[in-house]
């Protein structure tokens, strides 16, 4: 099933330099960026994005950890991209994540894992991506390898 979802660099990940790196990966992989921006995160829209972590004892880290500096918020588009997407972001925890997923490759940190990619949650993605764009600002396009990948 054709799907979007909501990917996000985070700021590790942009202070680091990896955006193009990880575009790349999910680009080699066949998925298709329709959606991208750099911003800086408030704390309202910090604290709704992560909503489902208000009541956990990390809440106030994580908040803080996610607006501390420009983050890369993308929508990816691709067939089950928002399970395509979390098997080659890895676990939350990179130190369980295998090598040659994007957090067992650059990360060490449960804090700092580099990524946000949209959970399977049903709404998730969808909800997320309306957080962050606005419709105007998703593009609908084919690349030209599309007839090769599916
Ligand atoms: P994310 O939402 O950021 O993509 O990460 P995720 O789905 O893999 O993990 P999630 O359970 O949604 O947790 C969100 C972020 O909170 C931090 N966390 N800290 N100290 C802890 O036990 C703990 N657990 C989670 C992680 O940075 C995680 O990415
Ligand atoms: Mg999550």
């Amino acid at each position: 099933m054709t799907e979007r979802t909501f990917v996000m660099v985070k700021p590790d990940g942009v202070q680091r330099g990896l955006v193009g790196e990880i575009v790349g990966r999910l680009e080699d992989r066949g998925l298709k960026m329709v959606g991208g921006k750099l911003m800086q995160i408030d704390r309202d829209l910090a604290e709704e994005h992560y909503g489902e972590h208000e009541d956990k004892p990390f809440f106030d880290d994580l908040v803080g950890f996610i607006t501390s500096g420009p983050v890369m918020a993308m929508v990816w588009e691709g067939q089950d991209a928002v399970q395509q997407v979390r098997t080659m972001m890895g676990e939350t925890d990179p130190a369980e994540s295998a090598p040659g997923t994007i957090r067992g490759d650059f990360g060490l940190d449960l804090g700092r894992n580099v990524i946000h990619g949209s959970d399977t949650e049903p709404g998730s993605n969808e909800r997320e991506i309306d957080l962050f764009f606005d419709e105007a600002e998703l593009i609908h396009y084919e690349r030209v390898d599309e007839q090769w990948l599916y």
